[in-house]
């Protein structure tokens, strides 16, 4: 115990709103295995974020236990580390009522994402999905973390969570321990392959390679991929100018460890019809055991169910101590 404690903390977690995808592998999640080595981590499915968006409940509840399973074939080993369900918690909804209470309107109208997932979702901008950065900051502020690694999307949501927890700390003393992100140099975001200038994402499946998906139709994806309709069709890294070519060269170096000077010289003289099935079979490799390990574990939904059990047991325990001093700290009466 004393060595656990010394050790440095981190949370993330992944919203189970459809299957797992390459950004969301070779940008934070890669890294993970190796995290729970040094870290003590917390890894969690956001399944409270998630309905911030309308949900088929059968689907939802099928996607978490996919998740889970998908979270162990990349490597994070539960004895290692504590993987949840974010609603099995209850700390994080009730910290975050309290965070509400101690954040601006006017900042959370500033978040990219609200104004994105409002664009797309007209229908339904509901007051969750405005506050979803809160139960974000509650999430994290919980489990008193040094780091936070996501994706470069989610950096903006980092940085209001050490805001609102500067905000709280200023008002009762140090409560909170102010982490900072932890963002992947190679993968930290990873564009969609029909068009590179957006990020890749499960909203638009075309454009985006899931995990779990056979190796034919990867195959097809890649050989698919835009690339750019300049003459030169020579494998140079330059997102500015040729941001397919650069995506495809950030994939393959996240998938091979190899570095872009690398890459250059590996198909110098070689057109796209070399590169792109080159970068898809790097990727088709990569992902190979992890589907099939997913697919085991899949089979086995007792295994599943003590992992997110235990999880959760353990994360409750841990996110009890900050709320109970959260509680105390703004008056509230013992019950
Ligand atoms: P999407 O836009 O695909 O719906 P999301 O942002 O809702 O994704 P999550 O699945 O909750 O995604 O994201 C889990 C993690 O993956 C987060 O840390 C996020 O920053 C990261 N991530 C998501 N998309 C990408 C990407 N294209 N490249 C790199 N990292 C990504
Ligand atoms: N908002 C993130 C998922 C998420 C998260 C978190 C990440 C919810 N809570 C806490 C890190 C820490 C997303 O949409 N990718």
């Amino acid at each position: 115990m004393a060595e656990e404690l010394k050790k440095k903390v981190m949370v993330s977690g992944i919203q189970p709103s459809g299957d797992l995808h390459i950004g969301n592998y070779l940008g934070p999640l890669r890294h993970w295995p190796e995290m729970i080595e040094e870290f003590d981590c917390y890894f969690f499915l956001a399944d409270l974020h998630t309905i911030t968006v309308r949900q088929e409940p059968a689907v939802l509840r099928r996607r978490v236990l996919e998740l889970l399973a998908g979270y162990i074939a990349c490597g994070l080993d539960p004895e290692k580390c504590t993987l949840f369900i974010q609603s099995h918690v209850p700390a994080h909804s009730l910290l975050a009522w309290v965070l509400d209470c101690y954040t601006m309107f006017g900042e959370l109208s500033r978040m990219t994402q609200f104004k994105d997932k409002s664009a797309r979702n007209a229908d339904n901008i509901n007051a969750g999905l405005f506050t979803y950065p809160v139960l974000m900051a509650a999430d994290i502020l919980l489990y008193q973390p040094d780091f936070v690694p996501v994706g470069e999307d989610q950096k903006q949501h980092v940085e209001i969570c050490r805001d609102i927890a500067n905000r709280f700390n200023g008002v009762y003393g140090d409560v909170f321990k102010i982490p900072e992100p932890y963002i992947a140099k190679v993968g930290a975001r990873i564009m969609s392959l029909s068009t590179p200038e957006t990020k890749m994402s499960k909203s638009q499946p075309e454009g985006c390679v899931f995990l779990m998906e056979k190796p034919e139709d990867i195959m097809r994806k890649f050989k698919r991929a835009v690339t750019d309709s300049d003459r030169e069709h020579c494998v140079r890294y330059d997102p500015s100018n040729k941001p397919g070519v650069a995506n495809l060269m950030q994939i393959y170096a996240a998938a091979t460890g190899k570095s872009y000077e690398d890459i250059e010289k590996e198909f110098d003289g070689q057109g796209y019809g070399v590169f792109k099935p080159a970068v898809g079979e790097a990727v088709v490799e990569t992902l190979r055991p992890i589907r099939e390990e997913a697919e085991r574990l899949l089979k086995d939904k007792a295994y599943l169910q003590s992992v997110y059990r235990a999880g959760a047991e353990r994360a409750r325990r841990v996110a009890g101590r900050t709320l109970g001093k959260v509680y105390k700290k703004v008056g509230f009466t013992e019950p």
